[in-house]
């Protein structure tokens, strides 16, 4: 039997999910799961780099124990974050995370080089405060002796197989693209004083970096091939997308809602929506717009000590009739000192009835998040001058039936909710596609298609049970 691995690495948890192919079927396998947390660093949020490396090689030897060496492996992780070496190979500066607050000073360099109009122009790339470009100008250690720029999935892969690269997909989301060739932008890199020369060979999805290094080999034991796949977690996602012609919701974490598409899509409209052209497999682009997502629900479980589990909090909210609803893309979410009482703060500053139960919380979340999508498709809608019949919900949210439920209502759509694991069986497709056992993305999808349960929601459920 050959295995194929995805180790996939959210911004709250990563996984090793291990795939096969059993009558003409992909069938996946938990092997190992793992939380990743932001730790403070100088008051600054990071990411713990080693702690996530040790978890990667622990998943892996789990695979040898249970003798189910994988022929290839992947890693896709969260976008825009990097490291930065110098000629030591020893980390200049923290790895920052991108909830940290510190991008204004960056924010503000650049744009005293270029406007938003003319970067949104130039990359494609919506606006957002943590995008790497503007990262990259905030650093308050000199970081002028840096040799070598790579992202959290490039640097991972380099410390599995000592091979230097940069990803496409996930160099797309730093801003430095330029979107009509997809190269790194030379203004943009000439204005803002940045050394062209950090930066790696930039390959494709589904490019082979060969064998894990000598060392590696003897720490764990066995030898595997590590090819990229998307490495940006949602290229890898919309990879699993099976809906041709229909919109696709990531649910996760973040609330990534987009169509897939051969043209970047760069106009007025789309920048004042604030929607992304970010790269994907075969060039092909995510047109989309980044909601709040999950998130807003993760941060309110956490606080409340994960006393209640997620479907308890769905069965909590079925019971709410709580009317009021806020907007998730506001600011203040991003990485609020605590989330439940953010959102309360949102409605009395509004002089508005406050959620105040955790139903009621639970539920004016949800809905929040429906009417978002609502908005969002509108303007979907309005730029491709095109109506939509259909949404693909892909990745864990699609498991939250009452918020498929109040998206067919609110968004008056069909939902097609699945797969679940969207980007792990993205990752592997790219791997499958290297291994020739699949010809092209649309064959893969095809196996998608036959492999995995979808469910369909029609409108009025929810409201029925109001
Ligand atoms: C989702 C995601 C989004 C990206 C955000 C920050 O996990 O990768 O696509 O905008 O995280 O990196």
């Amino acid at each position: 039997m050959d295995y194929y691995l995805a180790i996939d690495i959210g911004a709250s948890s990563g996984r090793h999910i291990l795939c096969s192919i059993e009558d003409g079927r992909m069938k996946l396998e938990e092997i190992y799961r793992f939380e990743n947390n932001v730790i403070l660093k100088d008051n600054h949020y990071c990411w713990d780099i080693p702690t996530l490396f040790q978890h990667i090689q622990i998943g892996i030897k789990e695979c040898v124990k249970q003798n189910k060496i994988p022929k290839t492996l992947g890693i896709d992780t969260w976008a825009v974050d990097y490291v930065l070496l110098d000629n030591q190979g020893k980390l200049v500066d923290k790895t920052y995370a991108y909830r940290d607050y510190r991008h204004e000073k960056g924010y503000q360099n650049v744009l005293q080089k270029f406007s938003l109009e003319e970067l949104y122009q130039r990359t494609g790339i919506q606006f957002q405060k943590f995008n790497t470009l503007f990262q990259l100008n905030s650093h308050d250690q000199d970081i002028s002796h840096a040799c070598d720029y790579l992202m959290i999935p490039d640097f991972l892969n380099y410390l599995l197989t000592g091979k230097k690269v940069n990803e496409y997909t996930n160099m797309s989301t730093t801003q430095l693209l330029d979107i009509k060739t997809n190269t790194l932008d030379q203004d943009i890199l000439k204005q803002m004083n940045m050394n062209k020369d950090i930066f790696q060979d930039m390959l494709m999805p589904s490019s082979s970096l060969g064998c894990l290094s000598e060392d590696m080999q003897k720490v764990l034991g066995c030898n595997i091939e590590v090819i990229l796949p998307a490495t940006h977690d949602t290229g890898s996602a919309y990879m699993a997308a099976i809906e041709e012609d229909s919109i696709i919701l990531s649910s996760g974490t973040w609330s990534l809602l987009g169509i897939e598409t051969f043209m970047p899509i760069v106009s007025e409209e789309s920048m004042k929506a604030n929607f992304t052209n970010e790269g994907g497999y075969d060039y092909r682009y995510r047109f989309l717009k980044n909601i709040m997502g999950l998130w807003i629900i993760q941060e309110v479980s956490r606080e409340i000590k994960g006393k209640y589990s997620f479907s308890e909090l769905v069965q909590l909210a079925r019971k709410s009739r709580f009317e009021g609803i806020f907007d998730v893309n506001d600011d203040v979410f991003l990485k609020p000192e605590n989330m439940t009482r953010e959102i309360m703060r949102y409605f009395e500053k509004r002089k508005q009835p406050v959620p105040v139960s955790i139903g009621d919380i639970a539920y004016c979340v949800y809905r929040s998040l429906a009417f978002s999508y609502k908005e969002a498709i509108k303007e979907l809608e309005k730029i491709t001058q095109k109506t939509y019949s259909t949404i693909n919900i892909i990745g864990g949210g699609c498991q939250n039936e009452l918020l498929n439920e109040m998206i067919a209502d609110i968004c008056n759509i069909k939902v097609i909710a699945g797969p679940v694991e969207a980007t792990a069986i993205g990752n592997i497709v790219a791997q499958l596609i290297q291994q020739k056992i699949v010809k092209d993305l649309r064959e893969g999808r095809e196996l998608i298609r036959k492999s995995f349960e979808i469910k369909e929601y029609k409108g009025e459920l929810y409201e029925s049970n109001i």
